[in-house]
């Protein structure tokens, strides 16, 4: 049988569980579509002009890429006019994006960072794009959307996703019903339902980190990696691979597809005290898939899609996948209390 389209699976998840709205389906297919024009950017590579560095920095102080500010600008454009969103915020900007006023308003606000692992962007690695959908508080009707409208905990999302740029271009997808894998067919733009009901496995031997921040790691963290390297002699007495791919959506993806465990904990430097990855662009919505998916997401100790943010970028530690090691990692941290 032919594989469903990503049209006809929201729908069916509209009649049968209900769970999307026309408005939620609308969203979603225009992200999706906004992702299938940010693939054939980047597909072009420099024949499109698009790699290197501008001269802008973004709000973290990060040199922007062009991919970065054009996947932006895509997402933007298509998003503004369809009558679904309240607003929108992104890694790569300030401050909240309003809908224009000469555009219809909707009730959900739409969280992304557009090109995530912008290390790997003119090396030709995978990248990807993570998004996350909240409803703007109730209280927000009939005023202007403000920031704060956003600071929901993780809990709230309605839906999560992330398309990776990769030898295929695939989008992941939860509407809080499971996980879902589609890829992009190339010949007729279709996302085509390939991958149904994602699981992590629930033990593994596999776990991802920048072993280069090895110094700077708090003990729990340098104790898991130190058994993980000991390898079938030391006390968890099986052998574990190490893949590092450093984008997120890609180091995640793999995880998804043969588990294990993804962790940029928060470290002893000044500036790694709260962590690299930005919570509500990145670890909300990663968060919100691995948990559909039967895996666990925390911070160190807590989960973090009970973590109620303070700032919109705000930054925090993450280690999630499998649950028996997750959890372990976690029963580390809490020991060292
Ligand atoms: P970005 O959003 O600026 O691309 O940064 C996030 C990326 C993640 O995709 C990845 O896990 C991490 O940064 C890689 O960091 P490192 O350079 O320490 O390997
Ligand atoms: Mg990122």
């Amino acid at each position: 049988m032919k594989n469903k389209s990503l049209t006809q699976y929201l729908v069916e998840q509209q009649r049968q569980e209900g769970v999307v709205s026309a408005e939620l389906r609308l969203l979603i297919e225009t992200v999706a579509r906004a992702c299938k024009a940010i693939s054939h950017a980047v597909g072009k590579g420099a024949l499109g002009g698009v790699l290197g560095s501008l001269d802008s920095e973004n709000v973290q102080g990060e040199v922007q890429k062009k991919l970065d500010v054009l996947s932006n600008e895509i997402l933007l454009d298509a998003n503004e006019w369809g009558g679904h969103l309240a607003a929108m915020a992104s890694e790569e900007m300030e401050t909240i994006h309003l809908i224009p006023n000469r555009y219809p308003k909707g009730e959900y606000l739409l969280l992304f960072d557009p090109l995530d692992g912008s290390s790997n962007i003119d090396v030709n690695v995978s990248i990807g794009t993570i998004f996350s959908v909240l409803r703007a508080p109730a209280d927000a009707s009939g005023r202007e959307i403000e920031e704060r409208d956003f600071l929901q905990p993780g809990t709230r999302q309605v839906a999560a996703g992330y398309a990776v740029y990769g030898p295929q271009t695939m989008l992941v997808l939860t509407v809080g019903n499971g996980v879902v894998g589609f890829t992009l067919d190339r010949e007729t733009g279709a996302w085509r339902l390939t991958h149904d009901d994602i699981r992590i496995p629930e033990q593994t031997a596999e776990f991802a980190i920048n072993m280069s921040n090895m110094r700077h790691w708090e003990m729990p963290v340098r104790r898991y990696i130190h058994e993980c390297l000991a390898g079938k002699e030391g006390p968890l007495g099986k052998n574990y691979n190490m893949r590092w791919v450093a984008s997120m959506v890609a180091d995640v993806h793999r995880i998804l597809s043969r588990g294990g465990v993804f962790m940029y904990p928060r470290d002893e430097r000044p500036s790694g005290k709260a962590g690299k990855l930005r919570l509500m662009y990145e670890a909300n919505p990663m968060s919100f898939i691995v948990e559909q998916a039967g895996g666990v997401a925390i911070d160190g100790e807590h989960r973090i899609l009970d973590i109620e943010p303070t700032a919109l970028h705000q930054r925090v530690g993450v280690v999630l996948g499998s649950r028996e090691e997750v959890e372990r990692v976690q029963r580390y941290h809490r020991e060292a209390q």
